[in-house]
């Protein structure tokens, strides 16, 4: 164990599911007294918890250090007044608490990449361009969390909807391209080509000469380990410098997560299998029991 560091654990994507949640933190006996607690993005929508997850994050903040997913921009926008209902969204509960504006100013509020001072990690939801150094990327959420932060943080949010990211950084024509290109790397990129050129919406690659971005990367940048999720389908993945942790807890797989300050990350898991359906995560139906936020009235 890292000697004078809090224990430290990392969860992969949790989209509102809140009872296997608990049962993680159960599992790593996870103290928000004295331990932190890193959580790779996409905490909210297509579960059925996502107001009584938010509820529990929001009043154990000063522990948990978060990074922003593709579905937690969707829910500040949805918020916001920005963009319509999808069919799939399971926001409504949430979006209708009283509590809402204060849980999604701190979302707002958030980082898109999170960088320990002490621990060797750094955290994204989705990805790093392979090009881009540490100081590079750390530069480009930062362009990204200014905005969000700034006082036209809604013309951003507008603005990002408003049209496609540029498949490459070669391909912006202006700043406008360049920070939908950013946001669509750290939060949604999964498969690119050896020059930079990505396939966003794309599970599977769509041409030969694709590979996942996380082998470029770790091939071209050497002094940087890093954490995320957002890849449900690849599933879960620890090598030497990544730890890639949707498990697909919301498609009735497992919600994962790592103790990260000891000399091997050590796994934890739950099972979720009682979000298995047919059909996608639609509502409360669903067959895990709610959980209510330990010392409150849900
Ligand atoms: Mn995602």
């Amino acid at each position: 164990m890292n000697q004078g560091h809090p224990a430290t654990y990392a969860i992969g994507d949790l989209q509102g599911c809140f009872s296997p949640f608990l049962q993680l933190l159960g599992e790593m006996d996870w103290q928000p007294s004295k331990d932190i607690l890193w959580l790779a993005g996409d905490l909210v929508n297509r579960g059925p918890e996502s107001h009584t997850l938010l509820d529990y994050l929001f009043e154990t903040r000063k522990r948990i250090r978060i990074v922003l997913g593709n579905h937690d921009l969707y829910a500040i926008s949805r918020w916001a007044g920005i963009i319509p209902a999808k069919k799939s969204d399971t926001l409504a509960p949430l979006l209708s608490d009283h509590r809402a504006d204060d849980w999604m100013e701190w979302l707002r509020q958030s980082p898109i990449l999170y960088r320990d001072p002490v621990l060797p990690w750094v955290m994204v939801h989705a990805a790093i361009h392979p090009d881009w150094s540490p100081w590079d990327a750390v530069g480009h959420a930062g362009e990204i969390e200014e905005a969000l932060r700034g006082p036209r943080w809604r013309q951003f949010l507008k603005m990002l909807w408003a049209a496609p990211a540029p498949a490459s950084w070669e391909a912006c024509r202006s700043e406008e391209d360049a920070q939908r290109f950013r946001v669509a790397v750290f939060t949604r990129a999964r498969w690119v080509s050896a020059s930079g050129v990505f396939s966003w919406p794309a599970t599977q690659p769509q041409s030969p000469g694709f590979a996942p971005w996380h082998r470029w990367f770790l091939e071209r940048q050497t002094d940087v380990s890093v954490i995320c999720g957002h890849w449900a389908t690849q599933g879960l993945l620890i090598l030497p410098r990544l730890l890639a942790l949707d498990s697909g807890c919301v498609w009735g797989n497992r919600l994962s997560g790592v103790r990260l300050d000891s000399l091997e990350p050590q796994l934890f898991q739950v099972d979720c299998s009682c979000y298995a359906h047919e059909e996608k995560p639609s509502g409360p139906e669903m067959g895990c029991p709610s959980a209510a936020a330990p010392g409150r009235k849900s």
